[in-house]
Formats: C-alpha cells, structure tokens, sequence
C-alpha cells in the first residue's frame, strides 16, 4: 500500500434501531485505527462510515416505541454520533441514508440500472426474512429456516423490481478466483465461491410494495428502493458519485477497503461488485470481512438482552483502555472473546503493568538522578544497540501488519518493544550504576534511552489510542511537535533533547483491583450470553446439532475452592482413562467435599476457557430455577465415567 496518495476505508453503516454495542465499537474503531494509521504515514485519507435507516425492520421497531421512522431513527443516530465523539472516532463524513444528498444518488443509480435493462419488473413469489431484510428461495433455506439468521421466514407474492444478479456470476467467479486480495481472510472468499457462487446466482429483487420506509422508486412511486442497493451506494453517494460536486469521486473510489463484519460479507462480494459491474465502474480494492467480538456463550444480541454497553466501559475505565482491549482482543480475521475478566486483564498487565510502569519508572528515576532533566547520552554501551534497533524497527514491524490489515499483530509488536525496554531496565540496573559516580555518564545515557524508546512507543500507539500518546510526551516533558510526534518521526533513534524538564504526572493506568472491579463489572455488565437467555427465545435445533454434543459421565475425583472466587469451584473429574480439569459456578451450592465420587454429567467437547487463570475443559450440567436453586444433573453409580450421555 505504500505507493499511494489516497486511502479510502469504509465501515458499514449501523442499523440505528437500537444503541450499539462493543461489537459494533468494534469495527468503527478498527477503521479509526486504520485511518489514523495511514494519515499517520502522509496519505490522503477519506473515512467514512454512517446509519442505514430504511427498510421495514426500523418502521416496525418505530411504530413499536409509538415514533414515526424519522424521528425514531433521529434519536438513536444522536446516540451513535455521540458514541463517536466519546471514541475519537476520526471519520472524514458520516452519511445517513436518509440525507437528500444520498436519495438523490440512489434514485439516479436504480434509473440508470433500469435504462440500460439490468433491473426489470417481474413477479416476486417467494420468502422473506424480515430481521434481515433478505428474500430467499426454497433451496436456499436452512431447514426451512434463514440461512442468515436462522429465523422463520414469511411467503410473500408481490410485483417487484429485480436485479439481474445471475448475469454477473461469471464475472464474479473470475474477480474471486484472479484476484486473490478481493476478499480477505482467505477462509471468507472459498466460502463465497463454494457457498453462493458455484452453486448459481438468481437475479435479486430490488423493490418492495410491503412497506412505505424507505427510498422510492424514481418512476413507480408504489415501490421502495430494497434496503441493501440503498445502504451500498453510501459508498458511493457519499463521494458525490452521480452528481456535479464528484471531485471526491474521482479523487477516492475505488475504495482501498470495506471494512465489514463477517456476515456481511456476502452482500459486499457479491452483490455491490455486480451493481458496481453493471454501472460500469471500477470495484472496490478489498473487502476485509473481520471477526466478532463475543461473549464466552456466543454472541451479543440485543433480543438475549446480554449486550456491553461500551459506554459503560469508558465511563469507568478510560477510552484508551477500551479501544487497545478491543484492537488487540480480535485476532487477525477471526472472533474475540469479551469477558470482563479478559479486559481486566489485559488493562493490568498491558497496560499498568507493561507500559505505565515502563513511563513511572522511567521518568521517577529521570527525577532521582537527574533532578528531573533529561541526561545526555554520551556513554552508550554495546547492550543498548538491540533496544535501539527494536526501536526502529518495530515501525517497519507495525506498517507490515497494518498494511495487511493484522491489527492485533501491530499491537503486539509496540508490546515486545515495551517489554524489551523494560527488560532493558533489568539489564542496565540503573540504581546500582547511581550509587556509582563514576557511572553518571552512563546511568544518563540509559535513561536518555529510555526517554527516547517512550516517545517512539508514543508515536507507534497514537493509531490505536488518541488520549495515552500526549499523556506520555507530557511527562516526557516534550512539546507535540512534529519531530516528536509523526510517523517520519520514527525514522531515527534519538529525537528527544537532553536538557528537557520532564514532568511526573498520574499514573497513567491505574492497576485494577481484580476481584473488586469483576463484583461491580458483574452487576453493570453481563459476562455470558446464556445468562439472560429465556425459553422462548431458544431456537430449535436438529438432531445433528444435538449430536455435535459430547455429554460424558464424569466422576468427581477432587474439588476445591477457586481462590478469590466465591462461586467457583474447580474440579478434577474423571472421564472413562482421562482425567479433566473443570471450573464450574457452584461454590455456593456445593460443598466441596459433598461432590466426591458423584457422577455428573459432562459436556466433553465444549472449546475450552481459561477461568481465573485454570484451564476449564468442559462444562458439567446443572438444572436451576428463579429461586435461585441449583442441583447438578447426576447419574446413578452403576455407570462407568466416560459413558456417553445422550
Ligand atoms: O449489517 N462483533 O448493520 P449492523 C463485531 N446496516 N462486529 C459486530 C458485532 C460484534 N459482536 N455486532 C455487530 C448492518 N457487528 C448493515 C450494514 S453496510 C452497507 C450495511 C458489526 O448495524 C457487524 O458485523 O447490523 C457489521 O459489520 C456492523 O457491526 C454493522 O452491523
């Protein structure tokens, strides 16, 4: 990426129907990142992201709160530009789809797909899923349900508008299959090609007459324009595509990358490029389809009512400490856990213990020695030579993972050179060369290093987080200037100035207390999607989903308190030859010793979870009612451990 002058990155635009959550924080933050990243570097950036408000789902979720679309919409879209502010997210224009300026394009889009005959006017029979606002075919359903979602989906007969989708299959097939970058994580594009493509693409409808809530049809104001081609042209109508003002047009699309949530990826591979295709223009660089963030039962949703209001988080802990958890909890493409513990964690050792203490200690011993100015290096020594290096290298290090969109892998490369620095300390043992005089020049060269190697962190961390980088340089004592803050600035080792006063402030991440700050997590937040879970709400499953499950008999060998958690107990199970590790929440129902030699029943081939640091492999059952009883599932001793359950 490093020959261009333009980056254009788009996120997708959010259904305002409800507040969002961490997981949408997400994906916005991740593009923020990007964008910092590469303005950073002296491109030109254009960051875009917006609301997607039309389409039945939100006339209904309207109607229900007693509000007309508009101003229900209005209310939820202050809350999510609000929610930006609060996250310094650094977008460049933020289009609604209800703005006249994106209507005007879309209308002209759909005229001009009309005319040249890609979109014509047919018999719609077929299903429809509202929740996702997707029309499917009989064959397409999963056991008669959404393939999406998994929902129930509604017959529906009405004249409509279609896109002539199937023409472009061949084409689709070739832009997948020549151009390997198209799609990424890799495992998302064979999905696309093996899942929707081979198989054969039918022709879309592209209007509805069902419902009012969206953007007419130019010419047949009965139909609205499907919610899907109106949400993807923003892409587009937000650069003035279609209309006199297209400068940005011609400056920024073809998009350097649309950043969307894996079960998106769908519409923007195969969908938008065929629109792009039949208007004649150039497609979209890359589509980077990223995992989601969970919760340790599965996902957040709004209707399991188990969603993390980041707001919350931010309100408690800081913004930088949210957006590091959440850019570095999501590996490369594929899903992170959210869990309290994990994010407490992390800010911990991360950040209170990694990097605040690299900063204190750095400029407390500046102060003690030096009386609080910056000592000139004039003694380097042969150890100093790999920090240095580390130093300048971890640039290079954090461009290749940004440029390939690892996000978390540029995160881990700014740590290793903290932990290099502080191994650093450990190394140069700066209060034994202190007691030493004739050591000054060096003890000076060291912390010299030191300050130099903080503000080169300050640097490499301002895409990720926008308050902690002028936080350092304040007690580093430097001025946010050029030479010490821009990405050219990395270039060489050795910016700062000896003679600078440095400045010892707060503490820059206060170390949590663990067990404190989990019992009040836990009261504001939810920590597990099957908490609030009720019975309606359960979708059903098939006899080849039960089978997937494992339940073994599994014999209580041992059990014990887990230390600081009142509700856990771990215990060591035996299951037929094998012995298993499992934390379970039932410290106040059992106690330990009550449990030896009962024959519970295990989920044997449950992901394992790290639980206060002990390794879970399974979980046991348990049956519990709202009087807050809990009684474990047990079987009869006549079984041998390791028999099937099932
Ligand atoms: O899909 N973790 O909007 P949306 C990570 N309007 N990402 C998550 C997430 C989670 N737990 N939950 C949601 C739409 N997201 C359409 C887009 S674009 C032309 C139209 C991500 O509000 C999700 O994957 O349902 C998606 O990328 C984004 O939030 C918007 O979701």
């Amino acid at each position: 990426m490093s020959n261009r002058e333009t980056f254009y990155i788009t996120t997708p635009i959010y259904y305002p129907n409800d507040k969002l959550h961490i997981g949408h924080s997400y994906t916005t933050v991740a593009a923020d990142a990007l964008a910092r990243f590469n303005r950073m570097k002296g491109l030109d950036v254009m960051f875009i992201t917006g609301t997607d408000e039309h389409g039945q789902k939100i006339e209904n979720t309207a109607r229900k709160n007693g509000k007309t679309p508009k101003e229900y919409v209005d209310e939820i879209v202050a809350s999510i530009l609000e929610l930006w502010k609060l996250m310094d997210i650094s977008y460049d224009d933020f289009m609604r789809t209800t703005d006249e300026r994106h209507i005007r394009v879309v209308q002209k889009i759909f005229t001009k797909l009309y005319e040249k005959g890609d979109i014509y006017k047919d018999k719609y029979e077929g299903l429809y899923c509202t929740p996702c606002e997707s029309f499917w075919t009989e064959h397409q359903l999963v056991e008669g349900k959404c393939p999406d979602c998994g929902r129930d989906v509604q017959p529906v007969e009405e004249e409509a508008y279609f896109f002539r989708l199937s023409k472009y299959q061949d084409d689709l097939l070739k832009l997948m299959e020549e151009n390997e970058e198209f799609i990424e994580p890799k495992s998302r594009r064979n999905e696309m090609i093996n899942n929707f493509l081979k198989p054969g693409l039918e022709d879309l409808c592209v209007s509805r007459t069902s419902f009012k809530w969206g953007i007419p049809v130019p010419f047949d104001k009965d139909h609205v324009i499907y919610v899907w081609i109106d949400a993807l042209s923003t892409y587009i109508s937000v650069l003035g595509y279609m209309t006199e003002n297209d400068e940005k047009y011609k400056k920024f699309w073809p998009a350097d990358v649309h950043l969307v949530g894996k079960e998106i990826v769908r519409f923007h591979t195969i969908i938008w490029p065929a629109i792009l295709m039949a208007l004649g223009e150039p497609l979209p660089k890359k589509v980077f389809g990223h995992g989601w963030l969970v919760l340790e039962g599965g996902k957040m949703s709004k209707s399991k009512g188990n969603v993390v209001d980041p707001v919350v988080l931010i309100e408690r802990y800081g913004l930088d400490p949210i957006r590091y958890f959440l850019l570095r909890e999501v590996p490369f493409g594929s899903d992170g856990v959210f869990s309290n513990e994990a994010l407490i964690n992390r800010i911990n050792s991360d950040l209170a213990n990694d990097l605040g203490n690299l900063l204190s200690r750095t400029v407390t011993m500046i102060e003690k020695y030096f009386k609080g100015v910056l000592p000139s290096a004039v003694a380097p020594a042969p150890i100093d030579d790999d920090l240095k290096e580390l130093a300048i290298d971890t640039r290079r290090k954090v461009e290749e993972s940004m440029d390939s969109l690892e996000i978390s892998n540029a995160l881990v490369a700014i740590w290793e050179l903290i932990g290099r620095a502080n191994k650093y300390i450990d190394e140069t043992t700066p209060w034994i060369l202190a007691k030493d005089p004739s050591q000054q020049d060096r003890l000076g060269t060291v912390l010299y290093n030191l300050a130099e190697t903080l503000r080169i962190i300050s640097v490499l961390i301002s895409p990720f987080m926008t308050k902690t980088p002028t936080k350092i340089r304040e007690q580093l004592g430097l001025a946010e200037v050029d030479k010490f803050t821009s990405w050219k600035s990395l270039d060489s080792f050795g910016k700062v100035e000896a003679g600078t006063k440095v400045k010892k402030g707060d503490i820059i991440f206060p170390r949590l207390d663990v067990d404190k700050e989990l019992e009040e997590l836990e009261a504001l937040l939810p920590t597990s999607s099957e908490e609030e879970e009720d019975l309606v709400n359960v979708a059903e499953i098939s006899i080849e989903d039960f089978e997937k499950i494992d339940l073994r008999v599994a014999k209580v060998l041992s059990a014990e308190k887990v230390k600081n958690a009142d509700k856990l107990l771990k215990l060591e199970l035996e299951v037929g030859d094998e012995t298993r590790t499992v934390v379970s929440g039932i410290a106040e129902y059992y106690k330990p010793e009550d449990l030896i030699d009962k024959n519970l029943v295990l989920v044997a081939n449950l992901k394992p979870v790290k639980l206060r640091g002990i390794l879970s492999q399974g979980m046991i059952l348990a049956a519990s009612d709202d009087e807050d009883n809990l009684v474990l599932v047990t079987v009869d001793d006549t079984i041998k451990s390791g028999s099937q359950v099932g």
